[in-house]
Formats: C-alpha cells, structure tokens, sequence
C-alpha cells in the first residue's frame, strides 16, 4: 500500500489484485503529475470483502473526493465500493483472462440502476483516463488544477502536431 498522509489523500485507488498494479499505476502517475494527494491499496471485493468496506469507510472520513477501482475477471470491486458511498466511483476494468478483459468491462459498465460505476477503457489506457478523469472532476472547484489541465491539452495537442511534422519531413527525405 503506497500511503501519503492518511488525511491528506483525495482520491483512494483500489485494485483487486497486486496483480492488477501495472495497469493502475497509470492511474496514480497521472494523479501524482498533477499533485492530487493519492492513496493506493490492493483489496480484493471477494477475497477480502470486509477489509474492503473498511477502507472505503475510511477513505471518506479522511474527506477522499473520488475512487478509482481496477480489478480483473468478474469485476466486481468498483460496483462493491459504489454500493457504499455517493462519491464517484470510477472503474478500471482489468485484462486479467482468456476473455481479454471483455468480462471484465462488462462487469464494471453495467451496473444496476441507481448506483453508477463511470466505466473507463480496459488496460493501462482507462487507467490514465480513470486519473485524468478525476483530475477532471476535482478541477472543477480548483483553478489551479483547472489551469494545469489547460496546460496538459496543449502540451498534448502540441506532440501530436510535432510528429505530424516529424513524419512530413521524412516523407519528404523519400
Ligand atoms: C480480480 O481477479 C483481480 O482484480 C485480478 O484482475 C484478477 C486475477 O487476480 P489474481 O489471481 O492475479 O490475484 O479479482
């Protein structure tokens, strides 16, 4: 568990499984590169379901704004946390079987109504959108960070333009 201080973390990252962390580090790099306080946590919605509903107990008494959930297979984490708290749940789901991760973007995107999962992409791309995502939503009372996300569009759009040059120039070559 990779811990800043207890009561300083705005967004508590779960995942079902150690096995899960090299996919949603991408979610904690973009929260750290953005200076979101972050707490990250392997517990698992069957394997330790009780230990789970106290971390998410405990993330909102420490005043986290935001979860973002990985696991894998039949996915069940982010709709466990979600049917605990009304902060925003976002879900990662986690290609972890033969099914390439389909089950488990199933599991976290069709949730019953009236306790949303936001579902982002499987893999490591919906893990940097889950961080970006949040970014997103804790921006939205903070110009600061407001102003840091105008900043990574342009730095971002700008890369895209550079290699688009990159390429024309090499095309040119022959
Ligand atoms: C899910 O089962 C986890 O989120 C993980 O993606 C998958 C496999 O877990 P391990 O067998 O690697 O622990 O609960």
């Amino acid at each position: 568990m990779t811990v800043k201080k207890k009561s300083e973390y705005k967004v508590l990252i779960l995942m079902g499984s150690a096995s899960d962390a090299g996919i949603m580090r991408a979610a904690y790099d973009v929260l750290n590169d953005f200076g979101v306080p972050v707490k990250m946590a392997v517990s698992s919605a069957h394997r330790t379901h009780e230990r789970t509903a106290r971390l998410v107990k405990q993330a909102v008494k420490d005043g986290a704004k935001c979860f973002i959930i990985g696991a894998g297979m039949a996915a069940h984490l982010a709709g466990v946390v979600a049917a605990q708290t009304t902060l925003p749940v976002i879900g990662v789901p986690i290609d972890a079987s033969t099914l390439g991760g389909l089950d488990a973007l199933l599991s976290t995107v069709q949730m019953p109504p009236g306790v949303p999962v936001a579902s982002m992409g499987i893999g490591k791309a919906g893990a940097r959108n889950a961080g970006l995502f949040a970014v997103e939503m804790l921006a939205s009372g903070d110009d600061k960070l407001q102003n840091k996300l105008v900043e990574f569009r342009k730095a971002q759009a700008k890369k895209v333009v550079d290699a688009d040059r990159k390429l024309a120039k090499e095309l040119e070559k022959g």
